[in-house]
C-alpha cells in the first residue's frame, strides 16, 4: 500500500469519526453533573416529562430542558428565581440553582405554545433527608 493511500485513509477516518467523537465528548463534559433532564412538549403531546422531580435541599441542581417539540417553549420556577427564557424548537437550555428551603415549587412553560399552554407545568419537590 502506498503512503499516500494510507495518509488519505487516516484523513478520511479523522474527518468522519472525529466530529462524532468530539460531539460525544463535549456532551459528556457538559452533562457531567446533570441532576435531570426535562423534556418539553405541548400538553396534548405529553407535557413536561417528568412532571414531578424530587431533589435534595442545599444541593446544586443542574437541569437540562430539552424542547423536542415543533414550537417554542419556556421554563421557569419563579419561587426560586429560575428562568431559562425561550427555548426554541429542537433546542436545549441548562439551568443551575441551589434550592435551600424544602417545599414544592411549580415549574411551568412561559411561552404561549398551544391552547393548553396553561396546563404545561410540573412540580419540583425539595426535600431534606
Ligand atoms: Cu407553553
Amino acid at each position: 500500500m502506498r503512503p499516500k493511500m494510507i495518509l488519505s485513509g487516516i484523513l478520511l477516518l479523522a474527518c468522519t469519526a472525529g466530529p462524532i467523537v468530539a460531539t460525544w465528548a463535549y456532551e459528556a463534559y457538559r452533562t457531567r453533573d446533570l441532576t435531570a433532564e426535562i423534556v418539553a412538549r405541548v400538553p396534548e403531546k405529553g407535557n413536561f416529562a417528568p412532571q414531578l422531580l424530587r431533589v435534595q435541599a442545599g444541593e446544586k441542581i443542574k437541569l437540562r430542558v430539552r424542547n423536542v417539540d415543533t414550537v417554542t417553549h419556556g421554563f421557569a420556577i419563579p419561587a426560586l428565581q429560575v428562568d431559562a427564557g425561550e427555548i426554541k424548537a429542537g433546542h436545549v437550555a441548562m439551568v443551575e440553582f441551589t434550592p435551600e428551603k424544602p417545599g414544592q415549587y411549580d415549574y411551568y412553560c412561559t411561552v404561549w405554545c398551544s391552547e393548553f399552554h396553561l396546563q404545561m407545568r410540573g412540580v419540583l419537590e425539595v426535600v431534606t433527608q
